[in-house]
């Protein structure tokens, strides 16, 4: 059968991987497990089968695709993008985590402590200006072809607009990009249709971005 996706729904932790699907036009299926509401979160639909999917280090986000059973988001991103020639980079793109993402999750889940959500945004200007001074004037962030680096930066710009619509306002070319990436025909169509889901950013034990 076609690759299935399973995941929680919140974008926050599936960084980028729908749209790159959707962006190689492959076939694919969805499988979301539902965490249940406070106090308890109960996490049954997910823990019932956790460890009888065949991943070697269970965790969701989890790509099955045949034989290849993938966890650890960056790592189902790569593997789509080898499959769709998304990865030939002529720049070269720091691996792992972006600094943004560790961040908004603590801020998410800890804006308890508003102090925290505080100094998030005072250290944002200054993260983004590095997005937009490694941008500067090339058209995808690593080179002049899209890679599955550009997916992943869209979330984190996308994330972070929603935390404060105004972030992007003094940096022109992070915002062109991001209206370059949401143009593009596959990608326009798939924000258009109701297999975009208008998730929250993170899951309902999360302060912020749950809803
Ligand atoms: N580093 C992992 C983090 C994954 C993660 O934190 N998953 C959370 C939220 S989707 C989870 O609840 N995993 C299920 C579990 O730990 O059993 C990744 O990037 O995929």
């Amino acid at each position: 059968g076609p690759p299935c996706l399973g995941l929680l729904p919140c974008s926050g932790f599936t960084p980028a991987a729908c749209p790159l699907l959707e962006y190689t036009g492959a076939n694919y299926e969805e499988k979301v497990y539902h965490f249940g509401d406070a106090p308890d979160f109960d996490k049954s639909q997910w823990l019932d089968v956790k460890f009888s999917l065949g991943l070697d280090f269970p965790n969701l986000p989890y790509l099955i695709d045949g034989d290849h059973k993938i966890t650890q988001s960056s790592a189902i991103l790569r593997y789509i993008a080898r499959q769709y020639n998304l990865c030939e980079k002529v720049r070269t793109w720091p691996q792992g985590k972006l600094p943004p993402y560790q961040l908004m999750a603590n801020v998410s889940f800890f804006l308890s402590q508003e102090v925290l959500k505080i100094e998030y945004l005072e250290q944002l200007p200054g993260q983004l200006k590095l997005f937009s001074l490694f941008l500067g004037k090339w058209t995808w962030f690593a080179g002049d072809k899209i890679t599955y680096v550009d997916f992943l930066v869209c979330d984190v710009l996308d994330q972070n607009r929603k935390f404060d619509p105004c972030c992007l306002d003094d940096f022109a070319n992070l915002k062109a990009f991001l209206d370059q990436f949401e143009g593009l025909s596959r990608i326009a169509a798939y924000l258009a249709s109701d297999r975009c889901q208008p998730y929250p950013i993170f899951a309902k034990i999360a302060c912020w971005g749950n809803k």
